[in-house]
């Protein structure tokens, strides 16, 4: 199982880690005989994380932490330079957050965010998933406005074995809502899951909606929803922190999900932007099929983003 974790974050994550390795051999050339470690280098390797959407934030605290630790000091080669980002890297890191479960009742997950960030697709994987370790899932088409989306959901909770609540096109995404809250309370599901269509932060009318939803389900399971993830496109890349920002202020955001983390060169962001939100990332998704959903595991990732080619240095 770890096994798989780790090749899934490594493949996901070769283009950033290419770019920074790229780049740390820049910095220091491998065969060059090392290098001591000065102002000029520690900037350079700053410029390398702000380029790998690590954010200026957390690239500054970063230079500084090394500035403190090992100015002065002779790096061997770009291995050895790798490795103390690496050390440094997860020094900064929060530690995992514990999950929130409900006393009894199902627990309610509410998925939010902007227009194709990969909300849907992020719901049937997380059916599929907790469907696979034998709870009871019921799914929410709360997505009235988009007569696809409800498809999807569909084809996913079929193959998951979820149920899928769902209404007629344009329905009030609310009352969808309060009836997969009854249906799962009734049937005992251990897991509801809602899915939302894509909204635009600046939106009040839409953003309103989001809270009569909430409303809506807490009036079946008290306390619901008890997460809600913010689901953003990985692709984004700095761009995902202002979205999220500014949904973070009119939500109540519990944690995130960084979507297409696949194929993007901007990996750091999910290391930037959990820190800069004081967020917890949650889920990393990493490709369009059900197995490429996974837990955020900071070690690993930073791992994925550092180690070089050869697998454990
Ligand atoms: N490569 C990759 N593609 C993904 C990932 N997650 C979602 N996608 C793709 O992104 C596209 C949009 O995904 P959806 O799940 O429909 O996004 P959404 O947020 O529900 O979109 P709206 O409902 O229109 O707001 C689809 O083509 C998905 O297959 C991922 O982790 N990796
Ligand atoms: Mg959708």
């Amino acid at each position: 199982m770890l096994g798989r974790l780790r090749d899934t974050i490594r493949n996901g994550l070769r283009k950033t880690r290419e770019s920074l390795r790229e780049r740390i051999g820049t910095i220091l050339p491998a065969g060059s005989g090392g290098r001591e470690v000065d102002a000029a280098m520690l900037d350079e390797l700053e410029e390398a994380l702000v380029l790998a959407d690590l954010g200026a934030e957390l690239a500054m605290e970063l230079r500084d932490g090394l500035e403190e630790k090992v100015l002065g000091k002779k790096v061997s080669g770009p291995d050895e330079l790798a490795r103390m980002l690496e050390e440094e890297l997860l020094a900064l890191l929060p530690p995992p957050f514990p999950e929130v479960r409900p006393e009894s009742g199902p627990r309610v997950t509410l998925l939010v965010g902007v227009n194709g960030s990969g909300k849907t697709t992020t719901t049937g994987k997380l059916a599929a998933r907790w469907a696979r370790e034998g709870k009871k899932v019921v799914v929410a088409a709360a997505d009235t406005f988009r007569a696809a989306a409800v498809e999807q959901l569909v084809v996913w909770g079929e193959r998951a074995g979820a149920r899928v609540i769902r209404a007629r096109h344009g329905a009030d995404p609310a009352a969808v809502a309060f009836d997969a809250a009854k249906a799962a309370a009734a049937s005992g599901a251990d897991e509801l899951l809602v899915d939302t269509a894509g909204r635009l932060h600046n939106k009040k009318p839409l953003m309103d909606e989001l809270a009569k939803i909430s409303r809506s389900v807490s009036k079946t399971i008290p306390g619901a929803p008890h997460d809600t993830l913010l689901v953003l496109d990985g692709t984004t890349g700095r761009n995902a922190i202002l979205q999220a920002r500014e949904f973070a202020r009119v939500t109540p955001v519990t944690g995130l999900v960084l979507t297409k983390l696949d194929g993007t060169a901007r990996g750091g962001v999910a290391i930037a932007i959990g820190r800069e939100l004081g967020l917890p990332v949650r889920y990393v998704g990493m490709g369009e099929g059900e197995g490429d959903l996974l837990d955020f595991d900071a070690r690993e990732y930073v791992r994925g983003l550092l180690e070089p080619a050869g697998g454990a240095a």
